[in-house]
C-alpha cells in the first residue's frame, strides 16, 4: 500500500486516472513540496466582527444596502444547489442566479437524444442527506438526462431551495469594491428588462465546467437554409430527426452517444469526423434491486470509499493496481476482455501504467481498434474510426452501439482530418469539391471548456483587474477554488481541481464542504475576507502541470488543454487525482488556511 500525505491510499481506482495510483508512489511526495511552497499569510485582526453577516440568513443589509445578500451563488446545477442547501443552513442569506429556466444546469441544457451520465447513477448524486439518497430511486445503471433532472428537481423541491433562486437570469458582471469589500453583482433578465444588481459579500460560481457551448466559427453558418441544434443547448421540445438528412459534427461523448439514434431516425446521416474517438460500450440495464439493496445499506461507506479514489467513483470495481508489463499476453488479453464486457470506464483501470506508459498505453488502444475491426463491416470505414492517438488522452467515451451504425445503410463518415470542412451552404456542407446537402446539422463540437462560462462575465478584482486579462495565458488558481487577486471569490471545480477527471458529483460535495467550512471559519474569526496569495498560487499551478507532465494527458489536443478553440492558450486545466488533492484541501484548511490571505476589514 503506497501513502500520500500521510494517509493510507487505497488501490481502488477504476478508470482513466488510475495513472495517480501509481503516481501515489512518489509522484505526489514530490509535486507536494511544490505545493507546500505556501506559508500561512494571516493578517492580525482587529477582532471586530467586520464580516457582517447575520444569523437570521435573510438580513444581509447591514453593509450592502438594500439589495444585499452574503453569497451570490451564480447556476443552480448539481453545484449551485448543494451551496444553496449548506449555506442557507449555516445561516447565510443566499441568492442564486440561473441563466436557465429552471434547476439542473449540464442536465437542463443537454437534452440530445441518447444523453445520460456515464458514471453509474448510484454513485453520480448527492451523499449529503441520507434521507435523499435512501428515498430516490435510479432505474438504470447509468441514469438517462431526463432522470438526472427530475432528481434535481426533486431535490430542489424537497429543501424548498427554489425560493432563493431567480432563474431565466445570466451574471453579466461581478466587481469587488475594495473599500466596502463587496461584490456589486450585476445580472440581466433573459430576454431583456432592466438589470438587478446585488451587493454580495462572497461570490461563488457554479458555472459548470461544460457549460459554454462552443460551436466553431464555420465560413457559410448562417447560410443554412436547414434546421441546426448544438447537442449543449437542446430545444426542449426535442428533435423529430424522421425522414430527414442529418449532418453530425463531431464525435465525442456527445456524438457518440446521439449517433445512433439520429441514425435510427434519419433516412440519412452524415458523420463529419476530424478525430476518431475511443469508445467502450456502456451496457446499460435497469438496476438490479439487489445492488441498489446492498448500496443503500451502507451509501454512507460507498461515498466515503469513493472519496479515497482517484476519480472520486468506482470503489466497488478497483483498478487493478499492477503494471501491464507483469502479466502474460493471455492474462493481459482476459483482463482487457474482461473489462469491456463489463463496460464503462472501468475499463482503463485495467493496469496501472495505462495512462503513464506509451507501450503499455499502445496495447490497450490495440485491443480497442481490434474490437472495431471486429464490428464494422467494411475495412475502409473501420480503419477510418481506428483512432490513433493515446487512449484515454481525450476523455474517453461510453457508447451504446455507436461503432455498428457505420454498418448501417444510411450512415456516412467523412474524415475531415486532412481537409477541414470548407463551408457550410444553404443547402448543407461541403468538404473540398464534395457536396452533402442536409435538412438538419447538429454540432457536436463541445465547449469552451471549465473556463468558458467565467471568461463570459465581467469578473473584476482588486485593482480593477478583470479574471480574463488575469487569465490570459491560461487560467491560475489555488486548489481550484481561489485566485489571486479575487478575494472572497470561489469557484466550484475550478481550474486546477480535479473536477472533470472525476465523478462531478464528488468533487462538488467535496468543494461546497470546503467553501462553507471556510465561509464559517471566517466568521468565526472575524476575517473580511480571503484571498489565495500569488506565491501560493503560483506553486499550484506548477504543482497541476508537473503531476500533468507525469502522465500522457498533455499529449494530445484535448479540451483538457483546451485545445479545442482556437487562440485558447494550451494549459492543461484539471488536476489529475482527487484523493491527494482532498488530502491537501483538508490540510491546507487545517493549517488555517495556508497560502490564502486572510485579512480583517
Ligand atoms: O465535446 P467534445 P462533447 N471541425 O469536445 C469536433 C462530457 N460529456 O460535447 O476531437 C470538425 O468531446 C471535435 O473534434 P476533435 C465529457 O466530459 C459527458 O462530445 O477536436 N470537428 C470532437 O470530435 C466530454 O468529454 C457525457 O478533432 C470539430 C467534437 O467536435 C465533454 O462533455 C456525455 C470541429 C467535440 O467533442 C465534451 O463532450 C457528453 C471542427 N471545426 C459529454 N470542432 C457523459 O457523461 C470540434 N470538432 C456520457
Amino acid at each position: 500500500m503506497v501513502r500520500a500525505g500521510g494517509r493510507a491510499a487505497p488501490a481502488n481506482a477504476t478508470s482513466e486516472t488510475d495513472i495517480a495510483d501509481r503516481g501515489r508512489n512518489g509522484l505526489w511526495e514530490d509535486c507536494s513540496a511544490v505545493g507546500d511552497v505556501a506559508g500561512a499569510h494571516h493578517r492580525s485582526g482587529s477582532g471586530e466582527n467586520v464580516v457582517a453577516m447575520q444569523d437570521n440568513g435573510r438580513d444581509a443589509t447591514q453593509d450592502g444596502g438594500e439589495d444585499a445578500v452574503d453569497v451570490v451563488v451564480v447556476g443552480a446545477g448539481f453545484a449551485g444547489l448543494c451551496l444553496l442547501h449548506r449555506l442557507r443552513g449555516d445561516g447565510l442569506s443566499v441568492r442564486v442566479f440561473e441563466a436557465g429556466g429552471g434547476v439542473g444546469g449540464t442536465w437542463y441544457w443537454n437534452r440530445y437524444p441518447g444523453a445520460r451520465c456515464d458514471v453509474p447513477s448510484l454513485e453520480y448524486s448527492l451523499g449529503f442527506s441520507e434521507e435523499l439518497q435512501q428515498e430516490w430511486e435510479w432505474t438504470e445503471r447509468y441514469a438517462p438526462q431526463a432522470e438526472i433532472l427530475r432528481y434535481l428537481e426533486h431535490v430542489a423541491d424537497r429543501f424548498d431551495l427554489r425560493r432563493d433562486i431567480t432563474f431565466d437570469s445570466r451574471v453579466r458582471s461581478a466587481t469587488f469594491d475594495e473599500a466596502s469589500a463587496r461584490w456589486q453583482v450585476v445580472v440581466d433578465p433573459v430576454g431583456g428588462g432592466e438589470p438587478v444588481e446585488v451587493s454580495a459579500r462572497f461570490v461563488i460560481m457554479a458555472t459548470g465546467c461544460l457549460s459554454s457551448a462552443n460551436t466553431p466559427d464555420f465560413a457559410g453558418i448562417d447560410s443554412f437554409r436547414g434546421e441546426t441544434y448544438h447537442t449543449g443547448q437542446w430545444p426542449h421540445e426535442g428533435v423529430d430527426f424522421t425522414g430527414k438528412r442529418v449532418g453530425v459534427i463531431g464525435t465525442g461523448s456527445s456524438a457518440v452517444q446521439s449517433i445512433p439514434i439520429i441514425a435510427a431516425q434519419a433516412s440519412e446521416l452524415v458523420v463529419f469526423q476530424r478525430t476518431a474517438t475511443y469508445t467502450v460500450p456502456a451496457h446499460n440495464a435497469s438496476l438490479d434491486p439487489a445492488e441498489v439493496a446492498e448500496v443503500k445499506a451502507d451509501y454512507a461507506g460507498l461515498r466515503a470509499a469513493n472519496r479515497q479514489t482517484v476519480v472520486g467513483f468506482g470503489s466497488r470495481h478497483p483498478g487493478n493496481d499492477i503494471s501491464v508489463h507483469e502479466v502474460t499476453p493471455e492474462e493481459r488479453l482476459a483482463q482487457f476482455e474482461a473489462r469491456w464486457e463489463r463496460g464503462g470506464l472501468a475499463f482503463l483501470g485495467a493496469y496501472n501504467d495505462l495512462l503513464i506508459d506509451p507501450a503499455a498505453n499502445e496495447l490497450i488502444a490495440e485491443f480497442v481498434r481490434d474490437k472495431i475491426r471486429a464490428t464494422v463491416h467494411d475495412p475502409d470505414v473501420a480503419e477510418l474510426l481506428c483512432p490513433k492517438t493515446v487512449i484515454g488522452c481525450k476523455r474517453l467515451c461510453v457508447d451504446t452501439g455507436y461503432y455498428e451504425t457505420f454498418n448501417r445503410p444510411n450512415v456516412a463518415l467523412v474524415d475531415v482530418s486532412e481537409h477541414p470542412i470548407d463551408e457550410i451552404t444553404p443547402e448543407g456542407i461541403r468538404v473540398g469539391d464534395d457536396r452533402y446537402e442536409l435538412d438538419v446539422i447538429v454540432f457536436a463540437t463541445g465547449f469552451d471548456a471549465m473556463t468558458g462560462a467565467l471568461s463570459k462575465i465581467d469578473i473584476v478584482g482588486r485593482a480593477g483587474t478583470s479574471l480574463r486579462d488575469a487569465w490570459s495565458e491560461g487560467p491560475r488558481t489555488l486548489l481550484g477554488l481561489g485566485v489571486a487577486g479575487f478575494p472572497n471569490l470561489f469557484l466550484v471545480t475550478g481550474p486546477g481541481s480535479p473536477s472533470v477527471l472525476t465523478n462531478m458529483v464528488t468533487s462538488i460535495e467535496h468543494h461546497t464542504e470546503w467553501i462553507a467550512d471556510c465561509i464559517a471559519h471566517l466568521r468565526e474569526h472575524d476575517v473580511a475576507t480571503i484571498e489565495a496569495t500569488e506565491p501560493a498560487q503560483d506553486a499550484w499551478v506548477d504543482y497541476v502541470n508537473a503531476v500533468a507532465n507525469f502522465t500522457l494527458y498533455p499529449g494530445c489536443n484535448s479540451w483538457y488543454l483546451g485545445a479545442n478553440v482556437p487562440g485558447k492558450p494550451r494549459v492543461f486545466m484539471p488536476l489529475i487525482g482527487f484523493f491527494p488533492y482532498a488530502v491537501q484541501c483538508e490540510e491546507i484548511a487545517a493549517d488555517g488556511y495556508r497560502g490564502f490571505e486572510l485579512a480583517p476589514a
